[in-house]
């Protein structure tokens, strides 16, 4: 086979793998049962709701949901996250360091206003507002 043909079949090889690993789901995200509107700050139903890291930053933050809510924040960037409650959070929680593509879920059952911020990237922060 020549280099070229190689390299655009092995291409193709790392898309179709990619997707099928999305499809057969690698990482323990679970899409949410509605679609999740962008930029959203309204109250979710319950649920699940998911926050996505993208270009260094979590969209959307603040979120506000109900206790008892999953919020699944996914990792869309090429550089790898880990999340941390900040100090004083009514509960704490951290991730794993999350690659490209992996997801991090955490259910808030207590009210109150969570801050927290990436401890790679310690100037990436967010905000989850968890009401009755
Ligand atoms: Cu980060």
């Amino acid at each position: 086979m020549p280099k070229h043909s190689r390299r655009v079949f092995c291409s193709a090889c790392i898309a179709l793998l990619v997707l099928a690993c999305l499809a057969a789901g690698c990482s323990s995200y679970q899409a949410p049962a509605a679609p999740v509107a962008t930029g959203a700050t309204a109250a979710s139903t319950g649920g699940a709701d998911s926050v996505t890291i993208k270009n260094f930053a979590f969209d959307p933050s603040p979120i506000t949901v109900k206790t008892g809510t999953a919020v699944i924040w996914i990792n869309q960037d090429s550089a790898p996250h880990i999340i941390v409650s900040d100090t004083g959070s009514p509960t704490a929680f951290s991730s794993d360091s999350l690659s490209t593509g992996t997801s991090y879920k955490f259910t808030f059952t207590r009210t109150g206003t969570y801050t927290y911020y990436c401890s790679i990237h310690p100037s990436m922060k967010g905000t989850v507002i968890v009401l009755s």
